[in-house]
């Protein structure tokens, strides 16, 4: 094998570590406690108690010596700072869209959208809304509708685009509701809640022209457009030859407007924007920006964070990076599914999702299982996962519970953090697990809030 072929068929991190953060070691027994203590809630461990932590892929990545070099030299000024031109220039060179409204992460860009907006008797469609997205729709007064395909809630159907919308699920409901109730159309690439799944350029396209047609404003939920752009690029065709930006400026461009939170493919470690063309609704949004997040040339950063995003947002489009990346996933669902445990196919842009339904199909879901398997993991190997099921998606605005459609653990793997050794560690913890299954046994919620629950309820196991 030639150079140039070892370097096409071989996929390695492409980059080297200068700066390292040592990880802490802890025995099962030291675990067992921990996890008693934190109320069985993931969230509510200490993260100096955690060996592999994806819980999130969201804020939690490695920068890159151009990011910091980028931030050493920021504008901290108030008003007009040269950090948020740069910032602004970045965003438009990707999206084209006229206004640029930075915030300081993705659920303040919906607070102000969903505020200016949404309101009782409203709905908002979209593919699915990620927990935040869905938390201020219902906030507003609005309903938050899921209208995802069909094959995108079966986890072993392996069709390449299973985060597209339903289009026929979409006139329906525009008929039913109304094109004055509908204040905005969504669409989240990739789709969070059911497998980090993309959206086809083809979807995009048509969601658009109904959204066109009816005269609804369409806007993507982009926290991770760039690992959409590469699905679309390996599996869409007509896109293999693009460059993943263009990919992204043409899913921009059919677009009004986009929601997004830079701590995923903004690789930074907070941020985010509200990026529209209409001048009347950024007057708007920008009023309301002020009075919660700050004067529109900030949002809620710093100089150094608008800095940190400027650069982050064209290294989550480097095509070695997103090659790396997308095949750092795959490589943790090769080996589980070679092992036999059930999981989420394929695997998507950020995080494997194991199928908890399947795992422990003697836990029934509003025994959360789910929330048992993540906590088995950890017990067992100090590997935090986060739970999308139905503890995040079960209570309903009404205050009843209903299950959600599936029962996962997400391990979400932040960006340039965790390398190839780690993810075989990883295997191995959750490939034992899965051997204890029969063991594990369900949770009740003890006490919590009603909304965004999963992040501080306290939990326990049933039996206690
Ligand atoms: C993620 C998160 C954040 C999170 C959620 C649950 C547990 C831990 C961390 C945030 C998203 C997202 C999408 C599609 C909007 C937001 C809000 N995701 N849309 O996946 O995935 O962004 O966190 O910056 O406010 O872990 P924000």
């Amino acid at each position: 094998m030639d150079l140039e072929e070892f370097r096409t068929n071989t996929i390695i991190e492409p980059f080297r570590i200068r700066s390292v953060e040592a990880i802490r070691f802890t025995t099962m027994d030291e675990r067992k406690e921990l996890l008693a203590e934190a109320g069985y809630n993931p969230f509510l461990l200490k993260a100096k108690d955690v060996l592999i932590d994806l819980l999130t892929d969201s804020g939690t990545g490695a920068m890159s010596s151009g990011q910091w070099a980028g931030i050493i030299s920021s504008d901290e000024s108030y008003a007009g700072s040269s950090s948020f031109y740069r910032l602004e220039n970045a965003v438009q060179e990707i999206t084209a869209f006229k206004h640029v409204i930075p915030t300081h992460q993705g659920r303040a860009a919906e607070n102000i959208l969903f505020t200016t907006i949404a309101g009782k008797g409203d709905v908002v469609p979209s593919n699915t809304h990620f927990d935040t997205t869905r938390a201020h729709v219902e906030h507003s007064g609005a309903e938050a509708r899921d209208l995802v395909i069909e094959e995108g809630k079966q986890p072993r159907n392996t069709h390449p685009f299973k985060g597209n919308m339903d289009l026929a699920k979409l006139e329906q409901t525009i008929e039913e509701v109304g094109t004055d109730r509908i204040p905005v159309i969504m669409i989240t690439v990739t789709n969070n809640s059911g497998g980090g799944q993309p959206v086809s350029m083809e979807n995009i396209r048509a969601v658009s022209e109904i959204a066109k047609k009816h005269d609804i404003p369409f806007f993507i939920d982009a926290c991770r457009f760039a690992e959409n752009a590469w699905f679309i690029k390996t599996r869409e065709d007509g896109y293999e030859d693009k460059e993943p930006i263009e990919i992204a400026r043409e899913m921009f461009s059919y677009a009004d407007g986009c929601t997004m939170s830079a701590k995923k493919d903004g690789m930074s470690n907070i941020g985010g924007f509200l990026a529209m063309n209409s001048d009347e609704l950024a007057e708007k949004c920008r009023n309301l920006e002020i009075l919660t997040e700050g004067f529109p040339t900030y949002g809620g950063m710093a100089g150094y964070d608008m800095e940190a995003v400027a650069i982050g947002l064209f290294e989550a489009l480097n095509e070695d990076y997103l090659r790396y990346r997308i095949r750092s996933i795959a490589y943790l669902g090769d080996k589980l599914s070679r092992a036999g445990v059930p999981i989420v196919k394929p695997t998507g842009g950020h995080a494997v999702y194991l199928d908890a339904k399947e795992i422990l199909s003697h836990v029934p879901p509003l025994e959360y299982p789910a929330w048992s398997f993540n906590n088995a993991l950890y017990r067992l190997g100090g590997v935090r996962g986060v739970e999308i099921g139905s503890v995040m998606f079960g209570k309903q605005p009404g205050g009843s519970e209903k299950p959600a459609s599936m029962e996962l653990v997400r391990l979400a793997f932040p960006r340039r953090v965790y390398t190839q050794s780690h993810v075989d560690y990883l295997a191995e913890v959750i490939i034992n697990a899965y051997e204890q299954r029969e063991q594990l046994g369900g949770y009740k919620i003890a006490s919590g809030p009603d909304v965004l629950r999963h992040f501080s309820a306290r939990m326990l196991p049933l039996g206690h």
